[in-house]
């Protein structure tokens, strides 16, 4: 099934109802919960779960990573991780976090056990990107019950910490390998307002333990401490419990000079439907702390500010999977038997959608080159400046490639300064879906 079929339906408008005109969820072409947020190498990687497009209850197999550089443009590198990494697992792909240590990238999820309830996992790759295996062939952590939500943080004198649990929450000091631990599982005495999701981390000096806050529905709440193990003291919300989303989730960091808190929500499945199903999208909003290092409380995130934080740079190969909103769109594995099967296509094209890509430095673009191919009729991109409807400054007849990707190129007009950069999809008479798939994209 394909998220945003009733685009055409809300009121007669092409487009989209106002609450959804700003960057928020940042993933429309397929459902995302339980963000996780990792600085690495100076790009913000995230890495989400993933609600399956007929979710009723939570079907979630596998977890997808996305990166930005500039807070508004995400790109889609498909699903790193999946519970079958696990051979002792059977589902339930649930929230997961990564870290890195010394150049390995450590990812941490809950998963259901083949033998029955609940346990944190960990597995292993050489780069965010994965490949992911799992060093241990058993589970690393279980306790007593609600073994989910794994959350760790390696602090300044090299200690790492995983927190974890719903409703109970659990810690423990993971050693210098992070794949063992060392001492008893403890149980935090609990939190004022905790359900689930913990999310730990250091800022100047103080700790922080944000959560999903008692369902439902979720708000953000969060703890602090002078010490990595407590005692913890509740601070309130960051976001209030609201009807406005049912399930909630913190990731909190900071990135070029910037706090962010991402959560989660319900609102990209709203564009289909009242109903209630676990089918949710991640969110993100500016965050602030007051100089006693207490957090601000943000509104609703359709309220919260995000700014894009550097333009959009068109002159290389962009990766079309790259957009801040592609609603109705889904992506694809370019190639699953690649060693970079974190490459996508932009699948799923059909007459009218659209996919935006926000603030772009034009400079003096002259040509546009695609990489697409086209296993029937084909169809038109049109190349939009500054809205959906806006001046069309250039045109591609992607026509039958035999499967293959081809290269097509146009000249365009008048491209100078920033702008945001809409291509609009066509069909023709005989073809109105599945146009054509997409792999790059350049200006020249
Ligand atoms: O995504 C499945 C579960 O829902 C997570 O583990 C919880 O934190 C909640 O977001």
């Amino acid at each position: 099934m394909k998220i945003g079929k009733l685009r055409y339906c809300i009121g007669g408008l092409v487009g989209l109802p106002m609450v959804l005109a700003a960057q928020n969820p940042i993933v429309q072409t397929m459902y995302t919960a339980d963000p996780a947020p990792m600085v690495y190498d100076g790009k913000l990687f995230l890495y989400t779960s993933h609600d399956e497009d007929a979710s009723t209850w939570f079907v979630m197999n596998e977890w997808k990573l996305y990166s930005t550089t500039d807070m508004v443009n995400w790109t889609d590198h498909g699903a790193v991780l999946s519970y079958e990494t696990f051979s002792w697992a059977k589902g339930d792909a649930w929230a997961m976090q990564c870290v890195e240590r010394d150049g390995k990238f450590y990812a941490y999820v809950p998963v259901t056990m083949k033998s029955g309830g609940g346990a944190i996992g960990v597995a292993v790759a050489d780069s965010p990107y994965g490949p992911f295996h799992d060093p241990l062939g058993k589970p690393l952590a279980q306790s007593k019950r609600g073994d989910i939500d794994p959350t760790v943080f390696i602090d300044d004198d090299g200690q790492a910490y995983l927190y974890w649990g719903n409703p109970f929450c659990y810690y423990v000091k993971l050693n210098e390998d992070m794949i063992s631990y060392s001492g008893e599982i403890m149980e935090l005495p609990h939190i004022e307002d905790y359900q689930e999701g913990p999310w730990f981390y250091k800022r100047n000096g103080h700790y922080y333990l944000a959560f999903a806050s008692t369902c439902c529905p979720e708000g953000i709440g969060y703890a602090m401490s002078k010490n990595p193990l407590g005692p913890w003291e509740y601070k309130g919300h960051i976001m209030d419990h609201t009807p406005r989303t049912r399930g909630n989730h913190p990731g909190i960091i900071d990135y070029k000079g910037k706090s962010y808190c991402f959560g989660q929500n319900y609102d990209i499945f709203r564009l289909e439907t009242s109903r209630h199903a676990e089918r949710r999208s991640v969110s993100v909003a500016e965050m602030e702390y007051n100089p006693n290092g207490t957090i601000r409380m943000l509104p609703y995130f359709h309220e919260c500010k995000l700014e894009q934080i550097e333009k959009f740079n068109p002159y290389r190969k962009v990766e079309a999977e790259t957009m801040a909103w592609g609603f109705g769109l889904k992506t694809t594995p370019k190639n699953i038997w690649s060693h970079e099967r974190w490459n996508q296509l932009v699948t799923s094209i059909d007459d009218g959608e659209y996919l935006m890509v926000k603030g772009v430095d034009f400079g003096k673009a002259k040509t546009f080159k695609v990489s697409a191919s086209a296993h029937l009729y084909g169809g038109i991109l049109e190349i939009h400046i500054d809205q959906k409807d806006g001046p069309c400054v250039g045109t591609v007849n992607i026509s039958h490639t035999k499967s293959e990707l081809r290269e097509f190129t146009t000249s365009v007009v008048n491209l100078n300064g920033v702008h945001d950069l809409y291509f609009v999809f066509k069909g023709g008479k005989e073809l109105k879906k599945n146009l054509f798939m997409l792999d790059w994209w350049a200006f020249e």
